[in-house]
């Protein structure tokens, strides 16, 4: 295509230059410079990014899909799912600590990352602060000299994980807690996990804020007001300037925001992208809308703000005995999973270390058969090796044609003309193959930019739509009833830009 209408230009040129008369010499240079004009002319421009795109630490974050968190402090001893602060730190005394079975379980679940509960509301800390005696320093445990974060971090490093570190800014056991005073404590203590455990990726700051407490003996309820009292760019920039790569989750974000609720689903349309100004670490819009703003994201946006789903294996966020036979099924798992990553959003699963300090059997059995089911699903791409075609090619360059759509590479990517925003995309698979799970991305770099879809099955000599949705994402996964057909349609039925679309597969959940 190149080429014809490189040689299209010379054949026209010459024939102009023909009666202008050039000399052969100066004919030849002027020839070469026509064909790499005309090859230059003809390459295509790239597709401009639409709206607010991914920084590369939240691009790296929201390609790790499921990860876990790990609630472990004196409420694990004390069977509370809150501590007061006025607990004794002669508690936290763990049987048979294991930071590698914790590591390892949670990588064998296919989970990315660990972020460890270093400090809960109850203000008890998991390492040795220099900030505190409420911490692992005054328990029994390693006689004082334990350190969790230490053995946490260098197990999720050994084993491949990411970690990260929550840092609970409502303190109960602090006796300035509500006071100026409080945060030098609180960034103190920030600067301490930031610089003693490696790479930190993802910081956490949690919403929930003020109340009553122990407050170093005070035994009173303080409340403060979350939208000025933590001045949080202040503290922002402190993690910014220890640990450039790592993410930072609250309600707002600035790189991740909360789904809006703890039940592990995202909204079926789920932007990743939010107006930030509205929120920020425990406060949002004051009229309405909180929680489904935040589960919906905002389309366009002001920001590129994907949204992560907290929610835990078991009842509470903490290990309870009496919870071990109310563990999440496999299943249960499962349909969090579609519910959550198959809806552009990152799953964040809560398996809480028991009072041995160490993930519980039944929470490993869970984890184990919830891998099995997605590997069982995921591993076989019926899209794979299809012939695809589509309506529109991008200036009919290899760079964007349909068969990046199903090379299993997320850096490759179909798209079209720049005004054409409602393409289709036909898979010819050859023979009638059988599917109930369809999983599309989109190109994150380059924005959000899909708005609709429908897909579409070849039967009885026709098209017929089997499913539609919405916002696409890091990934969408369309999950239904069994199909079987020889043939796919992909139509993109709303855009706000010409699509950008890294992937088109099929899978089975049965065999
Ligand atoms: C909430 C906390 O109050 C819960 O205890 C838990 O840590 C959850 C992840 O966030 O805001
Ligand atoms: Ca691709």
């Amino acid at each position: 295509m190149k080429m014809t209408s490189a040689v299209r230009r010379i054949t026209k040129l010459r024939f102009r230059f023909h009666f202008s008369g050039p000399c052969p010499s100066s004919l030849i240079t002027i020839l070469a410079w026509i064909i790499s004009f005309g090859t230059h002319a003809n390459t295509v421009a790239p597709l401009s990014p639409y709206g607010p795109v991914p920084s590369a630490r939240q691009l790296e974050w929201q390609q790790r899909e499921f990860i876990g968190f790990l609630h472990f402090t004196v409420n694990t001893f004390t069977d509370k799912e809150w501590g007061d602060g006025d607990e004794d730190e002669k508690v936290f005394n763990p049987t048979d600590f294991d930071a590698n079975q914790i590591a390892r379980v949670a990588r064998d679940a296919g989970m990315k990352e660990l972020i460890l509960t270093a400090k809960h509301h109850d203000g008890f800390c998991l390492w040795p602060s220099k900030f505190t005696e409420h911490s692992v320093k005054s328990s029994p445990w390693k006689d004082g000299k334990g350190d969790v974060v230490k053995e946490v971090a260098g197990a999720c490093h050994k084993y491949g994980l990411k970690f990260g570190v929550y840092l609970s800014p409502w303190d109960r056991n602090n006796k300035d807690y509500g006071r100026p005073e409080y945060l030098n404590y609180y960034r103190n203590q920030l600067r301490e996990l930031l610089s003693n455990y490696g790479t930190i990726s993802e910081v956490w700051f949690d919403g929930a804020n003020g109340g009553s407490g122990y407050y170093g003996g005070a035994r009173e309820t303080r409340h403060i007001d979350n939208r000025v009292y933590y001045d949080w760019p202040h503290t922002w920039q402190i993690v910014r300037d220890l640990q450039p790569g790592a993410c930072m989750f609250s309600d707002g974000g600035p790189d991740v925001r909360w789904m809006g609720n703890e039940n592990g689903t995202a909204g079926d349309t789920c932007w990743s992208t939010l107006n930030a100004a509205d929120f920020g670490p425990g406060y949002g819009p004051k009229s309405g809308g909180y929680n489904e703003r935040l589960n919906s994201g905002d389309h366009p946006g002001t920001h590129w703000l994907p949204a992560e789903c907290d929610v835990s294996i078991r009842p509470g966020w903490f290990y309870h005995p009496g919870e071990d036979s109310k563990v999440k099924t496999p299943q249960q798992l499962l349909d969090l999973y579609y519910a959550s990553v198959g809806r552009g959003a990152v799953l964040l699963l809560n398996i809480p270390p028991d009072r041995r300090g160490q993930i519980h059997d039944e929470d490993i059995k869970s984890l184990m058969e919830f891998r099995r089911l997605r590997d069982a699903t995921f591993a076989n791409d019926l899209a794979r090796g299809a012939r695809v075609t589509a309506s529109d090619v991008r200036g009919n360059d290899s760079r964007f044609a349909p068969k990046n759509a199903i090379d299993g590479r997320r850096d490759t990517y179909w798209s079209t003309g720049d005004f054409i925003t409602t393409p289709e995309l036909v898979l010819d698979l050859g023979k009638p193959a059988k599917f109930n799970v369809v999983r599309l991305r989109e190109y994150l770099p380059l924005g959000q930019r899909i708005e609709a879809f429908a897909l579409d099955q070849w039967k009885d000599g026709q098209w017929s739509e089997f499913a539609n949705g919405t916002s696409i994402g890091n990934c969408r996964l369309v999950r239904g009833a069994t199909i079987v057909t020889d043939k796919v349609r992909l139509r993109i039925t709303k855009a706000a830009a010409c699509p950008a679309l890294s992937e088109l597969a099929l899978f089975s959940e049965t065999p």
